[in-house]
């Protein structure tokens, strides 16, 4: 009895090793996907773009970016380049109010939009900042084309504002900036000053 209990557990066993053995190749059932190769951030449809809220810019060249740039007076670090070299996480700050900076185009274009951007990180936290527009032909010569207003500063439309004015032909674009709400900073503050045709 004991020899046949034996008997059929050897059996048994060559059974199940030959089942092991039979077990297909896993290769052979993996289903391999190739994912596309992801060239662009995607968002899901349930949640928002909040860059639609954003205000929105000229589709045109920036006329300022990268001419020559003087203020009045600079605080700290933040000198007047950091005005127009493409990057919100640079900023100019002035020394008090009132506050000039003026962009020198290099020649005479027709202009109509000023848009001035802080960075958009929400940890500039929402202000109000006074400003004027000026032109001129020669640097000497200016005249009002915005005339001073209170501009509204909040991350959740970009942290900018534009200034649309009647269009004229200037070489010389001067801001005079008069007020800012934040309490972190006794001058005006920009990251980008933008010049559209
Ligand atoms: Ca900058």
């Amino acid at each position: 009895m004991k020899r046949m209990l034996l008997l059929l557990l050897a059996a048994a066993l060559a059974i199940s090793c030959c089942a092991l053995a039979e077990e297909p190749d896993p290769e052979t059932i993996v289903t391999r996907i190739t994912a596309p190769d992801q060239t662009r951030a995607e968002r899901p449809p349930c949640f928002p773009d909040p860059a639609a809220d954003f205000i929105p810019l000229p589709e045109k060249e920036n006329l300022a970016e990268g001419k020559p740039v003087v203020s009045g007076a600079h605080t700290d670090v933040y000198v007047d380049r950091n005005v127009n070299d493409g990057k919100t996480d640079t900023y100019w700050e002035s020394k008090g109010f009132p506050a000039e900076i003026t962009f020198d185009l290099g020649e005479i274009r027709r202009v109509s939009t000023v848009a001035v951007l802080l960075n958009p990180s929400s940890i500039w936290e929402p202000r109000t900042q006074e400003i004027a527009v000026w032109l001129s032909s020669d640097g000497e010569q200016f005249a009002e084309a915005a005339p001073a207003a209170k501009y509204d500063f909040d991350a959740a439309t970009g942290n900018r504002i534009r200034i649309d004015f009647e269009p004229a032909e200037a070489s010389f674009v001067r801001l005079v900036f008069t007020l800012n709400t934040s309490s972190r900073t006794g001058g005006a503050q920009a990251a980008e000053i933008c010049v559209y045709e």
